[in-house]
């Protein structure tokens, strides 16, 4: 995250850190207690990605400490990315997959500070151009950044029109439907490399909503280059169908 501040993980106790062959690869969302919502091009070998090499950490405030009182460390049961994912176009369209985490004695996540759920707003809502969310990630602080970040950073980021993004000084027609665009209006702050498949959430009458997985960008808090987010509100359907949660929660 570019901007922002180092987050403690109680203040966004639904992040995900997810780990290949115990290499920091993406962030994520725990929506259910068993379920971890994430991009699909976080897995570049697709469904062949053997589950056996992921680990999924929730309420992890740093990627190089370890707190074992803070954070539940699991396996993963199930990989499922979208069926229509695709980055031919160079867009990631649909880039949006699920994690199934596997559960101990029938137990996944448990509830505390550090660990808890968020909730998935209901079918084709948008909140209006302007309104605020925030983004959360362990990724580059800036563009040319060498290194992630240590710690879990968050920043607010505002919604921007479909038509302004699809602009040709912004990323024409590599918007589809199922993205949208996030900024701040002085282009200084973003999500960044490392940022993919992790939140983007709204709060709506004191609860949050995950609105938004980090998908892509063109560099990092540039001019008329906003980060794009996976459109979840397009996406209730899919996941009910494969996690067999209700099309919305509330938490
Ligand atoms: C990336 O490389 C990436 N500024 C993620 C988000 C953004 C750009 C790049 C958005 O994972």
């Amino acid at each position: 995250v570019v901007g922002g501040a180092v987050a403690s993980v109680e203040s966004q106790p639904w992040m995900a850190a997810i780990f290949h062959h115990d290499h920091f690869q993406c962030g994520g969302s725990l929506i259910a207690p068993c379920w971890v919502l994430t991009a699909a091009h976080c897995f570049p070998d697709g469904e062949t990605t053997s589950t056996r090499s992921v680990s999924v950490y929730l309420g992890k405030s740093s990627i190089n400490e370890s707190n074992s009182i803070r954070e539940q460390k699991f396996i993963v049961e199930q990989l499922i990315l979208h069926q229509d994912y695709s980055n031919n176009a160079g867009n990631y369209n649909n880039d949006i997959a699920l994690l199934k985490l596997r559960s101990k004695d029938g137990v996944c996540a448990v509830r505390s500070k550090s660990v808890r759920t968020v909730c998935l707003p209901p079918p084709l809502t948008m909140l209006p151009p302007g309104a605020i969310c925030s983004i959360a990630g362990y990724g580059k602080t800036r563009e040319g950044a060498w290194q992630y970040s240590q710690y879990l950073r968050e920043a607010k980021v505002a919604l921007m029109s479909q038509s302004v993004c699809k602009r040709e000084e912004y990323y024409g027609n590599l918007i589809t439907n199922n993205m949208f665009c996030a900024g701040s209006p002085d282009w200084k702050t973003d999500s960044c490399q490392g940022d993919s498949g992790g939140p983007l959430v709204c709060e709506v009458l004191g609860r949050v909503f995950v609105f938004g997985v980090v998908s892509w960008g063109d560099g990092c808090a540039r001019k008329n280059k906003p980060g794009v987010y996976t459109r979840i509100t397009n996406y209730n359907t899919w996941i009910s169908q494969k996690t067999g949660l209700p099309a919305y929660t509330t938490g």
